[in-house]
């Protein structure tokens, strides 16, 4: 079995520093939050910006610039950045620092779709929502918007003109065939790099039936070639991990897909997330991969 490529997703825009005292929002603590996952075995770190008085996802370029020289100086770990962003920021927004720092990788959304807070609110009963209200009371109506027109631009500004490679999230079966409409049009060249995500309010639920759909599907799509990894959001997120890894799959923790450790008990690093998780994958006989090794499986610039 081919080595495993540990993806590490530091910080996101959906949790809260209400909901935990260990999400890194400050540009320091993002940076060492990285770099400690990276050092811990992360190949791979997916990257949001936070705006560091209030704690809230920002799309501002010098909100990236703050914390992005550092962990590039201090670890070898791919960095990808996000192209989703939040739900609330424009495409154009959401493009702006990944323009600018042309990084080897990012993440593209693969189709427009809810993506409803409530999951999280749930678990959480000292859940409160600091951020200006209309983001809570529109999130009824959040639409996540990744049309083909959408994608296209992702896939050619960053893509064909900067040379990134993608982490496709994928988060429902749709989501492949839009994947492979792209393959089609020739925007999109092999290998890819699926990420399924399971467990967000308007995507796939966290069934693992659902996960060997989606990998027989993508099999018939695209053949050998593709691989795949799985997020779970929440506390699906360590058995998720453990299912991709026994079907040969790559697996991504964070804090931004689960504030949790374990049932009750908050994660206090990133890095704590990636050991686990390590652990784990290790008990099922596979190694994990070092960033160079995930550069060459993923076709990387380097
Ligand atoms: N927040 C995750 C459910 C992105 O940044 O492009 C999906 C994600 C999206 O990571
Ligand atoms: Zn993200």
């Amino acid at each position: 079995m081919s080595k495993i490529i540990i993806t590490c997703a530091v910080t996101g825009s959906i949790h809260t520093p209400t909901m935990s005292p260990h999400l890194p929002y400050r540009p320091q603590d993002i940076a060492e939050q990285a770099i400690e996952a990276a050092h811990a075995g992360a190949a791979i770190l997916h990257l949001h910006a936070r705006d560091p008085q209030t704690g809230r996802p920002s799309a501002d370029p010098a909100h990236f610039a703050a914390y992005l020289p550092q962990v590039a100086r201090s670890c070898d770990a791919v960095l990808n950045l996000s192209t989703g962003g939040s739900a609330v920021m424009t495409l154009e927004e959401r493009l702006q620092a990944p323009l600018q720092f042309k990084p080897e990788m990012c993440s593209l959304n693969m189709g427009t779709m809810n993506f409803a807070l409530y999951p999280a609110a749930d678990r959480f009963t000292n859940w409160q929502f600091d951020w200006e209200k209309p983001f809570l009371e529109n999130s009824d109506d959040l639409v996540f918007k990744n049309t083909p027109r959408d994608i296209a631009t992702v896939l050619t500004k960053l893509g064909q003109e900067r040379g990134a490679r993608f982490e496709f999230e994928v988060y429902d079966i749709g989501h492949l065939y839009m994947l492979a409409h792209f393959l089609d049009r020739g925007l999109i060249k092999a290998p890819l790099f699926i990420q399924f995500v399971f467990g967000v309010l308007g995507g796939v639920g966290a069934d693992p039936d659902h996960l060997t759909h989606l990998v027989a599907t993508a099999q018939k799509l695209f053949g050998d070639d593709f691989s795949f990894s799985v997020l779970a959001a929440g506390r699906h997120q360590m058995n998720f991990a453990a299912i991709a890894a026994a079907m040969g799959g790559h697996v991504r923790v964070g804090l931004e897909d689960s504030l949790m450790i374990a049932r009750g008990q908050l994660a206090r690093s990133n890095a704590e997330q990636v050991r686990k998780v390590t652990a784990i994958v290790e008990a099922l006989g596979r190694v994990p991969a070092s960033p160079d090794e995930a550069r060459q499986m993923l076709g990387l610039k380097g």
